[in-house]
């Protein structure tokens, strides 16, 4: 079989769905200064483990395509449960991609331990022999499901797919703590975005000031530019937000006033 040609379009779709998420990620993290994605990975299954998969799965070598949905695959991590259901549903919401199996592997665990929604999906790629729909599986995880899940693997390659029970029962054990880490987390979800948008925010009106003040020095009296930065040292020092936005406004009218910004 000539799998370097067989995978070439999984490789773009890989490649495209990665950048499609990433490039999601950006705009949101921009529009609404938060994402639900915190990283994407992108990987085409090697050819043994192709082949490890249609000898257990007993998949005619010619029907492949048609019944394996994970030759391709992107992984998406998020930090919050409720972004997981985020995903999903803006997946299933798509246009450029159909969902052709729904696996909620979060709601009901795995008897393994492991969590996780995968999506199979459907995804047309434009090759240069022309256009071909390829099934690629989108697993969607929480960075504490990623960490079980990858430390798993690890062992479960060691053992060769055998875990001894006494590990397998440490490895319930914690998938458990994963399981309450990720509850709890999600119940004060609002509280660390709403924490984490107030420090952006900060950083930002800092930004804005320090360039402000570098922009003065330019086309205002030295002087009265060199009492603005010390008073700006001050409050920061003082580690007072509220006298910092009050500055932030002088500084705006000033810059306004000398057209710096
Ligand atoms: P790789 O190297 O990650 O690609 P099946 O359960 O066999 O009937 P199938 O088709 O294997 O169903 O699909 P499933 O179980 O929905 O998802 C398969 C993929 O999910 C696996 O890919 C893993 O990536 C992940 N996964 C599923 N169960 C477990 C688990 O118990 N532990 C870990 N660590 N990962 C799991 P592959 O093909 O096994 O391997």
């Amino acid at each position: 079989m000539d799998w370097d040609s067989i995978l070439l379009p999984y490789k773009q779709a890989a490649d495209e769905l990665k950048s499609k998420f990433d490039n999601m990620s950006l705009q949101l993290s921009k529009l609404e200064r938060t994402s639900p994605i915190f990283d994407v990975e992108a990987r085409v299954k090697t050819v043994p483990s192709i082949l490890a998969k249609v000898q257990r799965k007993k998949i005619p070598m010619n029907e492949i395509e048609r019944h394996m949905g994970d030759i391709a695959g992107i992984r998406i991590i998020c930090r919050f449960v409720d972004d997981i259901r985020y995903m999903v549903k803006a997946i299933k919401a798509r246009d450029d991609m159909e969902v052709i199996e729904d696996r909620d592997y979060v709601t009901v665990m795995k008897p393994s331990g492991y969590r996780g929604h995968h999506l199979i999906i459907n995804y047309p790629v434009l090759t240069a022999l022309g256009k071909k729909d390829v099934m690629c599986e989108i697993q969607i995880r929480t960075l504490a499901m990623n960490m079980w899940a990858v430390t798993e693997h690890s062992l479960r390659y060691k053992y060769n797919g055998v875990i001894p029970q006494e590990l397998h029962r440490r490895l319930i054990r914690t998938a458990d703590a994963a399981y309450i880490l990720d509850t709890d987390t999600n119940i004060i979800k609002d509280d660390i975005i709403e924490a984490e948008k107030s420090i952006t925010s900060r950083e930002e009106i800092v930004f804005f000031i320090t360039n402000s003040i570098e922009d003065l020095y330019r086309v205002a009296n030295e002087d009265e530019v060199a009492a603005l930065y010390r008073k700006f040292v001050v409050i920061l020092d003082n580690k007072d937000d509220e006298s910092l936005t009050d500055f932030y406004n002088e500084i705006s009218l000033i810059a306004q006033a000398y057209k710096i910004r």
